[in-house]
């Protein structure tokens, strides 16, 4: 017999909003809008299922949110409230499985083919999380069990709010026959439209259509659903590695001696430094510097900042002082390293308004 894998996606209800009304009751039950002031140039980032009655939704202007919804309270997000209260949810699945693949801060894919409760039902492990989640943190989420990651994302999201779809091997073919089209990933409205005036409006509607016209007519998108239809998704859910630093280091053409050659070689480096952290989204605040000589001993020197590093120029800065506060060696250096540490995720680095443009990078 096959084994089939476990797969959990969980997915927390109004995720910003329901963090504010858990932190003040009294909003419990009342259309709550987690933007800036409605006469700012904010958009809000998401609001509470009675404010979503009015037709309120993530991404649409403030104003235009207080039109919709005049009674509205409106919430400046406290990002770093959110955050901690996501990684308070992270330890909660941490004591089901270390496979844990987080998408955002209020959204995991956790694999327990084989977990540490030693349960076998996904379907029991998926409701003794969300009782843990809402014993815990008082606040409800959406499950999906299945066996793949696809499948549980469209189920965590099939019954929300607070609700937990199984889709097991047996059911999933009809499950996704019956399946309205905009339900699979990557179908937003305009895809929609289009697979629409081809007729397609659910799952079994693309089943007929051969993998060639599927992705003759629709491209990316068609040769995604070919797969998604039928139910095939082999990704597998992957863990974050916590990277403790980051850094680079050059061996130079020529060998070279002092300060001044030094710190005129600096810029590359730096460079290389800052593009490498930009991929891994962070921000730093120690900076070590690293220096081998043609001798082959080296010295290390390091500073801690109490701000994070973010430009060149604050990095070249730092550079420059350890070089002249260090006393280098009057050694031939052969090579240059840097290595940035004390590091921070871009999205949890600073003031919680630049975070709507900031957690779009970091989400995925
Ligand atoms: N978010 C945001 N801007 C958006 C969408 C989302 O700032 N355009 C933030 C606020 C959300 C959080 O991300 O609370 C999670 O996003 P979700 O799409 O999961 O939305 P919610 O959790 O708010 O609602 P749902 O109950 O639909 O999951
Ligand atoms: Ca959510």
């Amino acid at each position: 017999m096959v084994q089939h894998r476990k797969i959990i996606h969980v997915d927390l209800d109004f995720f910003f909003a329901q963090v504010e009304v858990v932190d003040n009751p009294d909003l419990k039950g009342k259309p709550v809008i987690i933007s800036g002031p409605p006469n700012s140039r904010s958009v809000v980032s998401t609001a509470s299922y009675e404010a979503r009655a009015f037709g309120v939704h993530a991404g649409m202007p403030a104003f235009m949110a207080y039109e919709k919804c005049p009674e509205g309270i409106f919430i400046i997000p406290r990002m770093s409230r959110y955050v901690q209260v996501s990684k308070q949810i992270h330890l909660i699945f941490k004591k089901y499985s270390d496979i844990i693949e987080p998408m955002g801060l209020d959204e995991a894919y956790i694999d327990v083919t084989i977990n540490k409760k030693g349960i076998k039902s996904a379907t029991q492990l998926g409701q003794m999380m969300q009782n843990e989640i809402y014993n815990v943190l008082n606040m409800t989420c959406s499950i999906g069990v299945s066996y793949n990651k696809m499948i549980a994302k469209i189920a965590s999201d099939f019954n929300k709010p607070a609700g937990i779809t199984v889709v097991t091997p047996k059911v999933s073919e009809q499950f996704l026959r019956e399946l309205p089209l905009n339900k699979f990933s990557g179908i937003g409205k305009k895809t929609l439209e289009k697979y629409n005036s081809f007729g397609i409006y659910k799952g079994d509607d693309f089943l007929k259509v051969p993998l060639d016209r599927a992705t003759h007519y629709f491209g990316r998108s068609g040769y995604n659903l070919f797969y998604a239809v039928r139910g095939i998704d082999n990704s597998h859910v992957k863990t974050l590695r916590t990277t403790k630093s980051i850094g680079c280091e050059r061996t130079l053409e020529c060998n070279i001696t002092g300060v001044d050659e030094l710190i005129n070689h600096l810029d590359k480096i730096i460079s290389e430094l800052l593009g490498r952290l930009k991929r891994k989204k962070k921000n730093f605040k120690t900076l070590t510097l690293k220096l081998k000589y043609a001798d082959f001993s080296q010295t290390t020197r390091s500073k801690t900042l109490k701000v994070s590093l973010k430009t060149h120029q604050d990095i070249f800065k730092v550079c420059r002082e350890l070089i002249i506060n260090s006393n280098i060696e009057k050694k031939e250096i052969r090579l240059i390293g840097l290595s940035a540490s004390a590091l921070i995720n871009k999205s949890e680095d600073g003031n919680a308004l630049v975070f709507q443009q900031i957690y779009f990078d970091l989400v995925n």
